[in-house]
């Protein structure tokens, strides 16, 4: 169980107090914190890249600020396309993983040394893609669920996750984890689909998980990576701002 820590804005822990990226802290825990995981450079190339290709793939007009405030106008553009049609963005929000500034930010070094640093499994491939999380849109959120049972067909390794415009303390949205659920395995889980929304994979906490909810309140640049079998979900947004993250599953193959 976890002793001490730090609130988040969320009123859980924060996961800052608990991510140090070593083999004991992964395999007690089932997450490290990987800080500077990202060049702000290379996030800035990818959130151009989302604002060009959200541009042409809603067909939204450029605002003024456009050119100049990245974060600004991604918010701005998700909040019309998301509240138009869920499924376009579900798509949109999955394509993101294809583009090549996306790709490249895993070519970090910080990145491959977290994963050597905690035993990885040899990486052959990446699954990614942003998530959205609004006051306004409770269909593209998750409830508690674990990683696995998502990919049946490959053996997933690691997950990374990591905020893609700002500050999680500034959005809000944070995803929630149970540090150390990964040591239980797959839990058996149930099936649901809210309308136009994600399929769930349902688990129940129990008492000794509950106790064990951590916020990942990141900053920008920074990304937790976790055992498949941690179980995580979507926090309620309670801010009026968007908070926009991605998700890359680096997988093996069976
Ligand atoms: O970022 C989120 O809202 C959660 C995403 C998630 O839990 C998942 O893709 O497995």
């Amino acid at each position: 169980m976890l002793d001490s820590a730090t609130n988040s804005a969320t009123g859980y822990k924060s996961i800052y107090d608990f991510g140090d990226a070593n083999v004991e802290s992964f395999s007690v825990n089932g997450f490290v914190v990987v800080r500077d995981a990202f060049p702000a450079h290379g996030l800035e190339t990818l959130q151009r890249e989302i604002c060009e290709f959200a541009r042409n793939f809603f067909k939204i007009e450029a605002s003024p600020f456009g050119k100049h405030d990245y974060p600004s106008e991604i918010e701005r553009m998700f909040d019309i396309a998301a509240t138009k049609c869920t499924k376009d963005f579900q798509d949109f929000l999955g394509k993101v993983g294809q583009l090549y500034s996306y790709l490249q930010l895993h070519s970090n070094s910080a990145i491959t040394e977290a994963i050597a640093g905690i035993g990885g499994n040899t990486v052959f491939t990446v699954k990614g893609g942003l998530f959205f999380n609004s006051h306004n849109l409770k269909q593209l959120t998750y409830d508690w669920h674990q990683e696995t049972p998502y990919f049946l067909e490959n053996e997933l390794a690691h997950t990374l996750w990591f905020p893609v415009i700002r500050d999680l303390k500034f959005t809000g949205g944070e995803m929630l984890i149970v540090s150390g659920s990964h040591l239980h395995g797959v839990r058996p889980y149930t099936e649901t689909r809210r309308s136009r929304g994600y399929l769930q994979k349902t688990v129940v906490l129990n008492e000794s998980d509950s106790k064990n909810v951590l916020a990942c309140d990141l900053n920008l640049g920074d990304a937790v990576l976790f055992h498949p079998d941690i179980i995580h979900c979507t926090s309620p947004s309670l801010r009026s701002i968007c908070r926009v993250n991605a998700i890359t599953r680096f997988v093996t193959t069976k």
